[in-house]
């Protein structure tokens, strides 16, 4: 019943397109996201289908379902490798069960406390060429990963050391790698999908859960918790997909445009998860006002990197040789995203007198 829903759901925006007074079909791009409607993946596919319509002459329609109207993250992927769908995000916070070399992207203290070296290296052309393997071996095409924003814990309880993680049940997303995480603080990590996090939250089956501002806001989790931590301890990752076999029956001219227009939203999406991140903080703060607000200082953060150093060779037992060279490309890919940054930084730093 419910496959047979999903056909229909799928095949429906086709059956209407096949009406359009030209009699000429229009074509449809199906892109699934893993966030609501209004979130920073969102706000990806709808400049993603605008730019597609724009630069296709209306040839082409991208229809963006948001999350829950396809099932899980992890249904979304397999319907994408399946070729029900042509594009997808696929966050590393679930997608490591498929592919455990993503979780690099989970681990805690690792990538630059700058988020803007960290947009930098997610463009590097070493990195993209390793990750274009890695989803190529699962059958999927890998096409870009953004941040979305600094991870914010959300609890019942004032968490400032990893001693007072102890007992707490606290939400990860799906990837093993998570799990370690947590466990290395002291939590007891419960993985759930992304829609059943804010009744975990109600009835009391969880007493924290981890994510960016904007989703905090977004899925109102500010609403059944206290406190928001901000640890500064990773960046939300999302990676974007597509079909291998829907992009190989592309011409050159339209997989040049896909190429292109993913280009051009790198930028656009920094902004646009800096922005929301900002401006949902405040939504917060003026629905809420009793929240509290409680930033790490450095001595606090410590007792944490401490703690995350013993999952990283967990993590290299996970995700083997090819695990261990992720670690290292990403670290070069840093370096020289610093560098860039650094020399943006000079250029408009005003010359001295
Ligand atoms: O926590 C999650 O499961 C989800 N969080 C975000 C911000 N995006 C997608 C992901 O599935």
């Amino acid at each position: 019943m419910k496959r047979a829903l999903l056909v229909l759901l799928l095949t429906l925006p086709l059956l209407v397109s096949c009406d359009e007074p030209t009699g000429r079909g229009r074509e449809i791009w199906r892109f699934a996201i893993e966030e609501t409607s209004g979130s920073v993946q969102d706000a990806y596919a709808q400049r993603f289908a605008e730019l597609v319509e724009e630069r296709t002459g209306g040839e082409v329609d991208v229809i963006v379902y948001p999350i829950g109207s396809l099932g899980t993250s992890d249904h979304i992927t397999e319907q994408l490798h399946n070729g029900t769908l042509e594009f997808a995000t696929a966050s590393p916070g679930h997608l490591g069960k498929l592919i455990p070399e993503v979780q690099a992207f989970l681990l805690h203290f690792v990538l630059s406390e700058d988020s803007r070296v960290t947009a930098e290296a997610l463009r590097d052309p070493e990195l993209r060429e390793f990750l274009d393997d890695l989803y190529a071996e699962k059958g999927l095409s890998y096409l870009t990963a953004f941040g979305e924003g600094w991870m914010v814990w959300t609890t019942q309880d004032e968490i400032r050391h990893p001693d007072d993680f102890d007992g707490q049940r606290f939400r990860v997303m799906t990837s093993p790698l998570l799990l370690a995480s947590y466990e290395a603080y002291g939590a007891s990590p419960t993985p759930l999908p992304y829609t059943e996090v804010y009744s975990g939250l109600q009835l009391h089956m969880i007493d924290g859960q981890v994510n960016p501002v904007f989703a905090i806001e977004e899925m109102s989790f500010y609403e059944v918790t206290e406190y928001m931590i901000f640890p500064q301890h990773a960046e939300f990752i999302t990676t974007v997909a597509s079909n291998p076999r829907f992009l190989a029956e592309l011409s050159p001219e339209r997989r040049r445009m896909v190429e292109e227009i993913v280009d051009q939203l790198q930028t656009e999406i920094y902004e646009i998860q800096d922005r929301y991140n900002q401006e949902r903080l405040e939504t917060i703060r003026e629905a809420r006002p009793e929240m509290h607000i409680v930033h790490l200082t450095e001595e606090q953060r410590d007792a944490f990197r401490e703690r995350s150093m013993s999952v990283r060779g967990l993590y290299v037992e996970m995700a083997g040789p090819r695990g261990r060279a992720l670690l290292e490309i990403l670290d070069r890919a840093v370096a020289r995203a610093e560098a860039r940054v650094g020399e943006a930084d000079d250029e408009a730093a005003p010359a001295s007198p």
